[in-house]
């Protein structure tokens, strides 16, 4: 099975746990992009979607989908987005997609986070995928020297700007044990709008699609 192949099974998973009539928290990236097509087969049956970028957004209107601001909503039993890492604790990196900071808004707000990966995203030690720090324009250099004293390699992504107008910085050569703690570590460095660590709120359900079929960790 390919890994696209892989990404469709666990976004598929996803729509057991749609509750009917509610307002669905979508995330962004490639395996998202498959639970939105899964989603617009059952879109009778919800209320509409909050969106963690423009493109989730733009695909899902192209799918007749319904979009609620977030200051609209008040309740959303479930936020399903895919990730960069994800560990045993189901703690997470995400932003490669450079969407971070609407993801973890958006997430904060649903009851329950399902996570859709296929299997090369479970890892043991989260950070060797980049560290997306997503930062204030102005504060690149200042955040910069920050990030290399706590012990990574920090990168500009280069020319890119998020959907806030921000710049992200990936921090390479982290080999993060606390995940937690570095997540609120990172998080107190001003300048710094949001970093990729989902930890403090990790994921509460992970659908994991092997080759074997999709594994449930919850
Ligand atoms: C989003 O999409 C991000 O937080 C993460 O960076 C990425 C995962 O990418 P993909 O689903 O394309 O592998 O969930």
């Amino acid at each position: 099975m390919t890994q696209d192949e892989l990404k469709q099974q666990a976004a598929l998973r996803a729509l057991d746990y749609i509750v009917e009539g509610s307002i669905v928290g979508v995330g962004t990236g490639s395996t998202a992009n498959f639970f939105i097509d899964g989603l617009a087969t059952m879109k009778d049956r919800i209320a509409g979607a909050v969106a963690s970028s423009e493109a989730s957004a733009k695909r899902l209107a192209g799918h007749g989908i319904r979009l609620f601001d977030l200051n609209d909503v008040d309740q959303m039993p479930v936020y399903v987005d895919g990730a960069d890492e994800i560990d045993a604790s189901l703690a997470m990196i995400k932003g490669g997609g450079g969407a971070l900071t609407r993801e973890k808004i958006v997430a904060a707000v649903a009851d329950k986070f399902i996570c859709i990966c296929d299997a090369t995203k479970r890892v043991e030690c989260l950070g060797r995928f980049p560290l997306p720090v997503e930062v204030i324009p102005m504060a690149r250099a200042q955040v910069a020297r920050q990030l290399a004293a706590l012990g990574g390699r920090p990168v500009l992504r280069e020319g890119f700007v998020t959907d806030n107008g921000n710049i992200i910085i990936d921090v390479h050569g982290l080999q993060i044990a606390d995940p937690a703690a570095f997540e609120t570590t990172v998080d107190g460095i001003v300048g710094v709008v949001t970093n990729g660590l989902f930890a403090r709120r990790g994921a509460d359900v992970l659908l994991l699609a092997t080759a074997g079929g999709v594994v449930t960790y919850e």
